[in-house]
């Protein structure tokens, strides 16, 4: 049973067990309204407190339920139940009140926290706006604008905020079971203080208009937080059961909007990406002692990643002059960490003076239980540092790579123990982006990986299976997509006219705005080192070349596709005629393109490749490629990822597309197998989501 009533004394106690998060599926509803109906009946009791087991409040409605036909009873109509008993609830909150799980606390009478706890409604994370009464309720307890803010921003909020809004009533101070449970015995015998029973706060019409117009500069193309505002305010005029069925409305209209989905398939992807079978064999390493070799900014963001874990790092460099220059650059990101209210100041300095060690002997990684190489990006090198850290690593320790593109089986072959090494591809600024891409090689050991897994929990980051490949999952897939929009201005498209279109869409960024921050060497080079294999027909984006030679590497330079001594950035005002040189030097005729239609080939290079990534193997399945996408590529994540919009744009759509791309180049156009024979037997890629079995 996830719900039982028993009774103490004169208090009733219902208890909440669903793990792992007391989400309220429907055996819960049902068994909240059977325990709130049984302490309704229970003459003796007059008092009750709702406890969660385990470790947290309930975390929310069943997502796992949304999407398919709805079960009685609703989540609102037992909330509406337990608010309407005429004796008080009081509801004991630990863990995380997210959700459904902080309406069902909104609508008992009293509320009181665990101090450690924290609460919010992240449902417009979900496409969603709270349909548990959150929408009415909250703002007659916190006021208006709190409640929007608590809202549309999906924060979640600690205990002690939550009591200075007037969120709850009281904080534990020693055993939350007993403080709930005294805190009932003061209410018993009292009437009930129902939330909907408060007047509703004024409306603040101004301040509601200039919080749309911020959402919607801040999250172009999603729906759910400019609904949820309007739903708010247009229920909070109404009296509060007419407020309810606004809210209902708006929450029934969101639940079919493809959006919801999209988000929902990002949740859940981004927590299926660590249900592998080696994860399941096999235990980590344990991460007490961190090595890392190569103090550049990557080494530095993955070090002051593995500071702020609270690991310990040792940073080797070659001579005292880059380690303390290393020091020195690991110091200013720990200060933008303090900047942000990321880090106490004085744990800064602590960490400086203990936590983190830089040496210029590898035999200071003896001890280490991981080390990652975080070198120049050249096999020589590599094979160097590797055969290094094989001669001092301790028997056990896994050996790690940040390489972007270098093949690991090859790295691990410069070390006598190839089962200790993988491949863990930080994404830039290290410390900042979420993304973690785990490559596993060849002789990689199930360990090895479980450790990479383990580290990216450590950091609060999203690790992802990658085979070993060039540019492994986002990185390939991206040089593809990269080669159909440098193709669209070879052919006349203008960049700045691609950016708009790219991020239209929904991209944080367009490509030719991203080739400026990352700098204009860098394709530079990657596209000298691949000049060797390139096939005659390879279309070579010459602008870019052309921009690089006149000394315009983007950003660091000031200018690149677009010119940074204007503020905002302008178009560089030289570009188009470089464009005009570079066409006819070449013999094209430029034409125009809709953004539909780069929208069109941008999606389709896109979705095919990453089809090829999954069929070799490369990704996992398409969630890996999905959530690649989301955490390292800026993909926006209310369209869920290229694979989920692939399948709901319609993959025969896409085939169609490509093949029709193919009359005037069918070197790069040629359909992944994979896309053909899913078009063919009628699938989509989420048939391809299962679990995999090796
Ligand atoms: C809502 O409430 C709508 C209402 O307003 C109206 C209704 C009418 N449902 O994240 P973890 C699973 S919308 C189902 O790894 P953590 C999760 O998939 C909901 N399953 O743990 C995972 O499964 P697995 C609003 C859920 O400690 C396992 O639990 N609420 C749910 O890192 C552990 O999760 C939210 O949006 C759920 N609600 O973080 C809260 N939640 O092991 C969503 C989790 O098989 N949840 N699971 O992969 C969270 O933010 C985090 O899970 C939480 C714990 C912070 C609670």
């Amino acid at each position: 049973m996830p719900v039982t009533y028993a009774r103490q004394g004169r208090i009733g106690l219902i208890t909440i067990d669903n793990p792992p998060v007391n989400a309220t599926g429907q055996a819960v509803r049902a068994g909240l309204m059977e325990a709130a109906q049984a302490f309704a009946a229970d003459d003796r009791a007059q008092a009750a407190v709702i406890f969660c087991a385990g470790r947290t409040w309930v975390a929310g409605a069943d997502i796992s339920e949304f999407g398919k036909p709805p079960q009685a009873p609703f989540l609102p109509d037992v909330i509406t139940a337990i608010e309407a008993l005429e004796k008080p609830v009081v509801a004991a909150i630990h863990g995380t009140a997210l959700g459904g799980g902080l309406e069902l606390a909104l609508g008992c009478h009293a509320r009181i926290s665990a101090p450690s706890a924290r609460m919010g409604l992240p449902e417009v994370t979900l496409g969603l706006l709270p349909g548990a009464g959150g929408t009415q309720r909250l703002p007659r307890l916190t006021g208006l604008a709190a409640a929007l803010d608590i809202i549309t921003s999906a924060r979640q909020i600690p205990a002690a905020q939550a009591l200075e809004l007037g969120l709850i009533d009281a904080l534990a101070t020693g055993d939350l079971t007993a403080d709930a449970i005294a805190l009932a015995e003061t209410l018993a015998g009292q009437p009930p203080r129902r939330t909907g029973d408060l007047p509703a706060p004024d409306a603040d019409p101004a301040a509601t208009d200039a919080l749309k117009a911020t959402l919607a500069r801040k999250l172009p193309g999603q729906i759910a937080q400019t609904i949820a505002v309007d739903v708010v305010t247009e229920g909070l005029a109404l009296p509060f059961d007419q407020g309810m069925a606004v809210e209902r409305a708006g929450f029934l209209a969101l639940m079919d909007s493809p959006q919801r989905a999209a988000l929902i398939h990002a949740f859940f992807s981004e927590r299926a990406v660590g249900h592998l079978p080696q994860l399941r064999q096999a235990q980590a390493a344990p991460l007490d002692g961190v090595g890392i070799v190569g103090g550049g900014l990557m080494g530095a963001g993955i070090a002051t990643a593995c500071l702020l874990a609270g690991l310990d790092v040792t940073l080797i460099e070659r001579d005292d002059a880059a380690a303390s220059k290393a020091r020195g650059t690991v110091a200013g990101l720990l200060d933008g960490a303090v900047a942000r209210g990321k880090l106490a100041a004085d744990r800064r300095d602590t960490i400086l003076s203990g936590a983190f060690r830089t040496d210029t002997d590898y035999a200071a990684l003896s001890k280490a239980d991981l080390l990652i190489e975080a070198v120049f990006e050249s096999m020589d090198v590599k094979h160097q540092v590797f055969a290094e850290l094989d001669r001092v690593a301790k028997p056990g320790a896994v050996l790690a790579t940040n390489t972007s593109y270098l093949d690991v089986n090859a790295i691990a072959d410069a070390t006598a123990r190839p089962g200790d090494v993988l491949g863990l591809h930080f994404f830039s600024p290290a410390h900042v982006m979420r993304l973690l891409e785990v490559v596993v090689a060849d002789r990689t050991s199930p360990r090895a990986v479980a450790t990479g897994f383990a580290l990216a929990k450590r950091l609060g980051k999203i690790a992802v299976r990658a085979g070993v490949c060039d540019g492994f999952i986002g990185n390939r897939i991206l040089s593809h997509y990269r080669a159909a929009v440098d193709a669209m201005v070879l052919d006349g498209a203008d960049p700045i006219a691609v950016d708009r279109a790219l991020t239209d869409f929904g991209f944080a960024m367009g490509p030719y705005a991203v080739t400026d921050l990352a700098g204009l060497d860098i394709g530079y080079m990657t596209r000298q080192r691949k000049a060797a294999d390139r096939h005659p027909r390879d279309r070579v984006p010459v602008f870019a070349d052309r921009l690089y030679e006149q000394g315009h590497l983007g950003r660091k330079s000031g200018r690149g596709y677009y010119d940074y001594a204007a503020k905002p950035p302008v178009p560089n005002p030289d570009l188009p005629a470089l464009l005009v040189a570079v066409r006819a030097e070449l013999g094209l005729t430029p034409r125009d393109f809709t953004d539909a239609e780069i929208v069109a080939r941008t999606m389709a290079a896109l979705v095919n490749e990453a089809a090829r990534v999954v069929a070799d193997g490369t990704a996992a399945r398409p969630l890996d490629v999905d959530v690649v996408m989301l955490n390292g590529y800026g993909f926006p994540r209310w369209r869920g990822g290229p694979m989920h919009w692939a399948d709901a744009h319609g993959l025969d759509r896409i085939l169609a597309d490509i093949r029709h791309f193919a009359e005037t180049d069918d070197h790069f156009w040629r359909p992944a197998p994979l896309l053909v024979d899913l078009v063919a037997t009628g699938r989509r890629f989420a048939d391809l989501n299962k679990e995999p079995q090796s």
